[in-house]
This record gives C-alpha cells, sequence and structure tokens, in this order.
C-alpha cells in the first residue's frame, strides 16, 4: 500500500488569477483522466494506493502558490508537488536540452540538435531538482511514474537514494535508432540511459523503440536482454511496448453533444457542395507540414477534376516559438500556403483555409465529424493522437490519411499509410480518400473504432501499472541471497549426511581466479590438494564444468578421477572415461569468424582469439578498459548479425566474446551428469554467463552458488573469488572445524 506519485515536466495544474483572487484549474487532458479512473476504479478500490500526487514544473509563481496553497490545494483530486525552477535555468533545461537536443535527434532531426554542453548542464540540474524535491517525501509503497524526454535522468537519481523503490518510466516520443543516438556525446547518452535504466519498467509505444533502446543498451551499457527483460546492477529491468490510447467515449461521445453538432452544420453548410480535408498538429518541424502542402499541391496540379470541389481545413496550433527552429518554420509555412492559394484560388474558391489557433474543445470535435478526410502525415511522431482521435469521433464516415512515420500506424492499419515525403504518394492518397465509396468508409472506421474503444487510456494506465507490479515481484523472487554463515553451516550438515554427492565446479573466475593469459592459468597447490581430497572419498563425484578446451583441462586436471567438462559440453570425459565429443561438424564456420576477430585484434591493443574445437572466442581482458568494452559491443553486434539464422550462437561472456555451436550448454551437461548419478547431494559454483545454464537448469535440485556478486538465476552469491577455496574446504571438510574467516558473505 502506497502512493502513486505521476511525474511530469509540467503540472497539470494552473492558477487563475482574479485581481486578489487565485484558483487552482486542473487539465483535462487524457493522461490526468486516466489516472484518476485508475485510482478510482481500480487500485483505490483494492487498497494498493492510497493517495495518488502529481509532480511537475509549475507554471506559476511560488509567491502565487503560497497564496494559492492553503485555499485549494486540498480539495484537488491529486496532491500537487510543484517544482519551482529558476527561468534562466528553466530554459536551458526545457527549450535547451529537452527541445533542441533530444527532441529533434530522436525524431531523427539530428541537423537540429544542439548539442550545448551548457543544455546538458541545465538538463541534469532541473532532473536533480526534482529527485531533491521527492526524495525525502518518497515513503515504502509508494509506485512512482516518470513520463517523457525531459526527465530522463530522474530515475537513476531517484534509485541511488532509495534503491528499493517502484520506479515506471514511460517515452512519449520515438526512441530513435542507434545509429541516430549515438551521434550524442559520449557522455551524454550514458547518462541517459544509465538514467532510464533506475526504473524497473520503461515503456514505449512501438515495438521498433523498444527495439532501439534494447540496441543503444546493449551498444552503450554492455547489457543484453532476453525476451524484454534485463539484468541491470543487480536488478531486473522490464522494457516493453504500451501504445497509449484515448478517451474513447470523451471523443466518441460527441456524437451526441447538441453544441457539437451545431457546430459541425455551421462547418458543413460553409461548405455545402465540396468534400473537407482537415488537419490539425502543433506548429513543429516534425509534423511534415511543409511536405504536407507540397502533397496537397500537387494533388491539385495532378487531379484538377478537384478543384472547386473540396477544401483544405489546415489548423495550426502555436508551440514552443521562443526556438528560432520553429518561428522561421512558420513564416515559410504561410509563405507556402500564399503561394498554394495563389496559385489555385478562382473568384469563389480558395483551396487551403489556414488557422493559426488552439481550437476549443467542441470545434475540434466538430471538425473532425465534419471533416471527409484527416490528413495526418507527420514526418515522425511518437504515437499520434490526433489521428486516433478523429477515427474516434467519427459518425461512422470519413478517411483518415496516415503517415506510415507515426507510431499510430502500427494500430491504425485500416487507414491509407503514406509516405509524407512521396508528394506523389500524398496527392494519390487524396484523391484516393475523397472518392471512396461510403461502405468502404464505414468498414474501415468501424474495425479502427473497436481497437481504440477497446485498448483506450484506461487500458493503458492498467497495463503499465500491472507490469510495474509484476516487475517488482520478480525482483523479489530474483534476490539473490549472500551466502552466509547459516547457509553454509546448512549445506555443510546436508554435506556430512549425503552418501551420493556431486559437486559441479566451473573452472575460470571460480576455481583459479581469472589470468592474464588464459593458457597461464593452471592449477595451484591448493586447488590440486582440494580436488584430489574430494575425488578420493568414493563419496564424492566431481565434475568441472568450462568453457576451456580439452587439451587445456586435460593437461591441468586428468590426472584427478574426476569428470571433465571442456567448451561448455562440446567434449566431455565422464569419471575413469575417455573423451568423447557431443557434436562432430565441420569447422568452416570459424573462418570467417576468424577473420572478423583478427580485425578486433588489429584495433584493439591487446585483445586476442582463443580457438578451441568447438568455439572459437576474442578476448579483451588486456585491452584499455573503455576501447576494450566498445570493441567488444561492435562485434557482438556484428557476430549477432552474421550468425542469424545458423546453428551459431555468440556469447558475452567475461570480457570474452565467443561464438561456439548451439545445441549444447552447461546446463544440459550439468543435467546428464545428475540424471546419470541420482545424487542425494548436488552443489554447483560459477561466475560467468554460461554457468547461468546451470543454475536455471538445477534449479530445486541443487545448492547453486555465483561467484563474484551480479544477478543470477543462483540460490546463493559469493562475492569474491578467493573465498571459494575455503568456503569448499570447510563445506567438505568432515570434522567440525572453524570457518576460515567470521564472515564469508562479503559486506
Ligand atoms: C507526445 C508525442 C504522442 C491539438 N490541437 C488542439 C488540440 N490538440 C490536442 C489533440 C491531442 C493532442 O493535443 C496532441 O496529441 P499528440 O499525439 O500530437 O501529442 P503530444 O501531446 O504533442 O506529444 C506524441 C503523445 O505524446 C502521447 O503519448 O502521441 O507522438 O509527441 O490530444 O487533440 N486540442 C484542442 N485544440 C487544438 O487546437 N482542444
Amino acid at each position: 500500500m502506497g502512493r502513486l506519485i505521476i511525474i511530469s515536466n509540467r503540472l497539470p495544474f494552473s492558477l487563475d488569477k482574479d485581481g486578489d483572487k487565485v484558483s487552482l484549474r486542473q487539465s483535462s487532458g487524457g493522461l490526468v483522466s486516466a489516472i484518476k479512473s485508475y485510482f478510482e476504479n481500480g487500485a483505490a478500490q483494492r487498497g494498493d494506493i492510497t493517495e495518488k500526487m502529481w509532480m511537475g514544473v509549475a507554471d506559476f509563481p511560488q509567491e502565487d502558490w503560497d497564496q494559492a496553497v492553503a485555499a485549494h490545494a486540498a480539495s484537488q483530486d491529486f496532491g500537487i508537488l510543484p517544482v519551482f525552477i529558476d527561468k534562466d535555468l528553466y530554459d536551458n533545461y526545457y527549450n535547451g536540452f529537452s527541445n533542441s537536443v533530444l527532441w529533434p535527434l530522436f525524431h531523427y532531426f539530428n541537423n537540429l540538435a544542439a548539442f550545448e554542453s551548457h543544455y546538458f548542464d541545465a538538463y541534469v540540474q532541473v532532473n536533480q531538482l526534482f529527485a531533491e524535491k521527492l526524495i525525502p517525501l518518497l515513503q515504502p509503497g509508494d509506485q512512482v511514474w516518470v513520463h517523457d524526454y525531459q526527465l530522463m535522468i530522474l530515475p537513476h537519481l531517484l534509485r541511488s537514494k532509495r534503491p528499493e523503490a517502484t520506479i515506471g518510466f514511460f517515452l512519449h516520443i520515438p526512441f530513435p535508432s542507434y545509429e541516430i543516438f549515438r551521434l550524442m556525446p559520449t557522455e551524454w547518452k550514458k547518462i541517459l540511459l544509465q538514467g532510464v535504466m533506475g526504473a524497473d519498467l520503461i515503456g514505449f509505444h512501438t515495438y521498433d523503440y523498444v527495439q532501439h533502446f534494447l540496441q543503444s543498451v546493449k551498444m552503450l551499457l554492455g547489457v543484453d536482454s532476453y525476451f524484454h527483460n534485463l539484468q541491470y546492477q543487480d536488478r531486473l529491468v522490464r522494457i516493453d511496448l504500451f501504445p497509449i490510447g484515448i478517451d474513447y467515449n470523451k471523443f466518441h461521445q460527441g456524437t451526441t453533444d447538441p453544441e457539437v453538432e451545431e457546430l459541425r452544420n455551421k462547418v458543413l453548410d460553409n461548405f455545402t457542395d465540396k468534400k473537407i480535408v482537415f488537419s490539425v498538429d502543433r506548429l513543429d518541424y516534425t509534423k511534415g507540414l511543409m511536405q504536407r502542402l507540397s502533397g496537397f499541391e500537387y494533388f491539385l496540379e495532378r487531379y484538377p477534376e478537384w478543384r472547386e470541389k473540396m477544401v483544405f481545413i489546415l489548423n495550426v496550433v502555436p508551440s514552443r516559438d521562443t526556438i528560432p527552429a520553429y518561428n522561421d518554420r512558420k513564416k515559410s509555412i504561410e509563405e507556402k500556403i500564399g503561394m498554394v492559394n495563389g496559385r489555385f484560388s478562382t473568384i469563389s474558391w480558395q483551396p487551403v483555409i489556414y488557422r493559426y489557433n488552439h481550437l476549443p474543445f467542441k470545434e475540434l470535435i466538430a471538425l473532425y465529424q465534419a471533416a471527409d478526410v484527416a490528413l495526418i502525415t507527420p514526418l515522425r511522431d511518437g504515437m499520434n493522437l490526433v489521428a486516433k482521435e478523429y477515427v474516434a469521433a467519427s459518425l461512422g464516415r470519413g478517411v483518415l490519411i496516415l503517415s506510415e512515420l507515426a507510431g499510430a500506424a502500427s494500430e491504425l492499419s485500416e487507414a491509407i499509410l503514406v509516405n509524407p515525403t512521396d508528394t506523389a504518394d500524398v496527392a494519390s492518397a487524396i484523391t484516393r480518400a475523397l472518392a471512396m465509396p461510403l461502405y468502404e468508409q464505414r468498414n474501415r472506421i468501424s474495425l479502427m473504432q473497436r481497437r481504440l474503444q477497446e485498448y483506450d487510456v484506461f487500458k493503458w494506465v492498467n497495463d503499465f501499472m500491472d507490469q510495474l507490479a509484476q516487475v517488482k515481484q520478480e525482483q523479489q523472487k530474483q534476490k539473490v541471497k549472500l551466502l552466509d554463515e547459516k547457509a553454509i553451516a546448512a549445506i555443510r550438515k546436508h554435506y556430512q549426511k549425503s552418501r551420493n554427492r556431486c559437486l559441479m565446479l566451473d573452472y575460470d573466475g571460480t576455481l583459479v581466479p581469472f589470468s592474464r593469459i588464459p593458457s597461464e592459468a593452471s592449477p595451484d597447490n591448493a586447488v590440486k590438494e582440494l580436488l584430489s581430497r574430494l575425488s578420493s572419498d568414493p563419496r564424492n563425484h566431481v565434475a568441472i564444468i568450462s568453457g576451456r578446451d580439452l587439451s587445456s583441462l586435460d593437461r591441468w586436471l586428468g590426472e584427478f578421477n574426476i569428470t571433465l567438462v571442456a567448451e561448455h559440453g562440446a567434449s566431455f570425459k565422464m569419471r575413469g572415461g575417455s573423451w568423447q565429443q557431443m557434436v562432430s561438424v565441420s569447422d568452416m564456420w570459424k573462418e570467417e569468424i576468424r577473420r572478423i576477430m583478427q580485425l578486433f585484434v588489429l584495433r584493439c591493443a591487446g585483445s586476442f582469439i582463443e580457438e578451441k574445437t568447438n568455439t572459437i572466442a576474442w578476448h579483451y581482458r588486456n585491452t584499455q578498459s573503455g576501447l576494450g568494452f566498445s570493441r567488444s559491443r561492435e562485434l557482438l553486434n556484428t557476430l549477432s548479425q552474421l550468425i542469424q539464422n545458423t546453428t551459431l550462437q555468440v556469447i558475452d561472456g567475461n570480457k570474452v566474446v565467443e561464438v561456439r555451436i548451439a545445441g549444447f550448454d552447461k546446463g544440459a551437461m550439468a543435467l546428464k551428469i545428475v540424471g546419470e548419478m541420482d545424487p542425494d547431494f548436488v552443489l554447483c559454483m560459477g561466475d560467468d554467463t554460461t554457468d547461468e545454464d546451470m543454475f536455471k537448469a538445477l534449479e530445486g535440485e541443487a545448492y547453486t552458488i555465483k561467484v563474484n556478486g551480479g544477478a543470477s538465476a543462483a540460490q546463493y552469491t559469493l562475492l569474491s573469488q578467493q573465498k571459494v577455496l575455503p568456503i569448499l574446504n570447510t563445506l567438505t571438510s568432515d570434522s567440525q572445524v572453524s570457518l576460515p574467516e567470521k564472515k564469508y558473505a562479503d559486506s
């Protein structure tokens, strides 16, 4: 039980002043009503959430707030947490970094991005101000939901002070492909990604944006995903798509509102013998207004039969007019409109009816309903709600022409989809839409309406909040327990009682520390003594399950009466037996992989290739750390693409990128050994990604221990390799010995 705290750049409240009288007004946006409904119909009834609050920058001065707070704040639907920010700082954060760097870049207008470092500094500072305001107020059980590109660092800032907090993040604009995202200065893009990754659940509108984000996280933070889940700094983070919906009934109910009807009839009366094409957008270069006008101009030129039989009502809503990139565009758009009207108008007809204003809600609905065609052709748009609203408001007729580059295009497939830069495509879509038979219009509209009604904004909020709760539950389940004295004592007791024990140990990073040169990682005397002691006890079956090649394992450990597994299970020698191969295939595939890896050796001093029978690996342990890591991301990317649709597999190991034949792994091998001996005690230790296969395969059947910390499917974790031998000696000693150190688990 806790509070729901929504955080967005702006508060959805404004202060109205009438002389000395000050009052608060709540905006009626889709998100506000969706959160209210979520609270009233679900969360509050179930008792999950006791209160709802909204935090954001106030568009009124602190003095007015101080006056109004006592009288009005308490009676609002939301508890209000205003953030007050100095004007210059806000300008650099909002007009600067948010809207002159992130907005253009994320909408693929990289040439408009102004990478000014003082913008970035202001962005960090404002995110910090949000964090500083919220952190002291956070209580256990609170659920925080951060919205949009202005606050990408906030989740991390909150997480660093409140590790257990429940934090969701939703991006309302596109997340661009890695090639675009990487244009940003290195430090900034890492801080942004790490910032967002502070959340437990990260939501996007479309599958593409999810994929782009995952790719950037993989390339820049080195974290791979598994079915949209990531293990990041010991936490499970889920990335998923939640295509935002609209308040369907609010737009659809317009159909029965007498005021809307009157307004609609007024519009229709004005254009009795003409069809209406309508569009409404904020003045923004992403909306493709110039391209739309070019498409419309080409339509008039190419299809003269439509002249004087239709009008294009183009409504532009003022926006961000203090940013030069916006103001310049207004002039060009108006010039273009003048040109089109000048070229095609007649004494009794003007093709473009241009308005530059914000329409009252009912007038907007009336125009949606009066329009025969909605022409919505952004060059990029996270989702585009206007397209959805047009469909919802429809009385069963009308055609939607939609840009294929708007997020909404993936849901509104019955629209006529166009490429907004293709003037001929736009022109032919307009003529097709104007001529579309009524039954086809009805059909398309009703299919889309059904979908919009089903997944409306209320469902969207529910879905996001449900998933957030689920991630928290999974994190709880996953929490790895540190191997403490109590656990050691319990394992030891079980060991002493059992008669048929199986001990499965990884080699590098577990039994022996990592060595700069793999061939020098031979076992020292302490390891040999331990293996000798364990393997001479007839109740023990020791198996070394390693990614090492067969000959190294044989050379170093062949003298012991133990099972050896090489190359993650590709070859093995059961205790007392001889070496066998799990697979036998030609190694032609290695040539191409080797060639690529050799290029990376040249490009990254200190890296080298290790070849084994069934795998080939590129090691970067001895390279300059930043360079090695970033080259490894490139190599992973190249190899992943190369091996698509083959039986090979790329593994992002501990400072090593490895390609191997898929179809066997340490987990399968562990199960094979356990299956053959039916033990009454199983212990399994490992440190690497590939050991996770064993931990998962042995879940519930073994004591699994992950060495070196980090999130893992293992039951226990041990934070240092140096403790492996002492612990193994303790666990497996028959007599009562004192523990080698007071505490095994690092504190
Ligand atoms: C982001 C993403 C994503 C517009 N003109 C008037 C007016 N509007 C209303 C519309 C609609 C909203 O404004 C604009 O919707 P967008 O979808 O374009 O969204 P944005 O708020 O710009 O921004 C976008 C969205 O977040 C949601 O995640 O879809 O891609 O950029 O609701 O109706 N409303 C009135 N008069 C107008 O003149 N009353």
